[in-house]
């Protein structure tokens, strides 16, 4: 079977954070089709959208034979089955799964855009892929995950982002 490179973005602001996130990457790992080949650091961040708890977000790379609808079924179904209802857009979330590359391939369908459409403006996901994949290029836009970060408009004192120790 052909196995692709994938990064899956995730983040928690509800509960047991850092416990969601390591619960989410063990289901990940044991599921049939996916190997997780690395885990970016735990970070902390102050939410994107209205006031709400901090989020803990990180980043993983897998590698995964399944085709992206797929894929996106089984990072959905883990949502499910964690417990995740369904929330306000922008509301607080026990865990979200999104898909952020899937190898090099550009994707607009109803269900699934890839890559991620909003990756490139969310420090909160750029942060955590530099660390796993700084020189994995964002194919619609031609760019390194490096270079995103550094081309990114910092406002001061606006977006925390720190490690966080679990
Ligand atoms: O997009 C995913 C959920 N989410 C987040 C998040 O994961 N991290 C931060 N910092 N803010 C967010 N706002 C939303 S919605």
């Amino acid at each position: 079977m052909r196995r692709c490179t994938a990064y899956i973005g995730l983040g928690s602001n509800i509960g047991r954070r850092p416990s969601n996130l390591k619960k989410a990457i063990r289901m990940l790992a044991r599921t049939a089709g996916i190997s997780v080949e690395k885990i970016s650091p735990f970070y902390e961040t102050s939410p994107v959208g209205p006031e709400q708890r901090d989020f803990i977000n990180a980043a993983v790379r897998i590698t995964t034979g399944l085709a992206p609808l797929d894929l996106l079924k089984t990072i959905k179904d883990i949502e499910k089955i964690m417990g995740r209802r369904r929330q306000k857009r922008w509301g607080p979330r026990l865990i979200d799964l999104d898909i952020l590359l899937y190898g090099d391939l550009v994707l607009k369908k109803r269900e699934l855009t890839l890559p991620h459409p909003a990756m490139a403006g969310r420090l909160f996901v750029l942060v955590p892929l530099a660390v796993i994949a700084p020189k994995a290029v964002h194919p619609a836009l031609g760019k390194t995950i490096t270079r995103l970060m550094r081309e990114f408009p910092l406002t001061p004192g606006k977006q925390k982002i720190k490690m966080f120790k679990s």
